[in-house]
């Protein structure tokens, strides 16, 4: 495979969702990590969202990232399907306004597990992934070195700026 390979993958219910990962897509071109991203429904195109998933590891894929709203089966089904860890990402929709992704998403049964981070944190997920790829990966370990310590000069200089005189 080759270095442009993607090795996280993006899967969303609808692309209404898509600004919300764009967030996650946005961290991980800035730490120089190949993804693909697909809008696969386990609701409306359950068949596509299975064959994505099972055949995900064989692609190359090695961890994904999975948003949904409303009832929020996808991430769940998607890790059903797959070996590779799954991060899900609540979507802030409809009248529960993602209180209900995200209890659908975390109350996974015993022995399925999903990762699960904040309503609309696909930030948090593309870093947990780069994080987890980190343990074997030196290359991961460094980008994200290099992102907390641009993240700590910001707040560094947030805080110089709020200095009196
Ligand atoms: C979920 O329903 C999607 O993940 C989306 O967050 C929500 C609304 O979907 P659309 O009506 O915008 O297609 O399946």
């Amino acid at each position: 495979m080759s270095e442009n390979t993607p090795i996280v993958g993006f899967v969303m219910g609808s692309d209404s969702d898509w600004p919300v990962i764009q967030k996650g897509t946005a961290v991980l071109e800035q730490l120089g990590v190949p993804f693909e991203a697909r809008v696969l429904s386990a609701h409306r195109t359950p068949h596509d969202a299975l064959e994505w998933a099972q055949t995900a590891a064989d692609r190359g894929l090695k961890v994904i990232i999975a948003a949904a709203g409303m009832a929020a089966h996808l991430p769940g089904v998607v890790a059903a399907s797959t070996l590779l860890p799954v991060i899900g990402v609540p979507i802030q929709s409809g009248a529960l306004e993602g209180v209900d992704a995200l209890y659908s998403i975390v109350q996974m049964p015993p022995g399925i597990p999903v990762a699960t981070v904040g309503i609309g944190r696909a930030d948090n997920a593309a870093l947990l992934a780069v994080h987890m790829m980190a343990i074997e990966n030196d290359d991961m370990r460094k980008a994200l070195e290099d992102y907390r310590s641009q993240m700590r000069d910001k707040v560094r200089a947030a805080d110089r700026g709020i200095q009196p005189g």
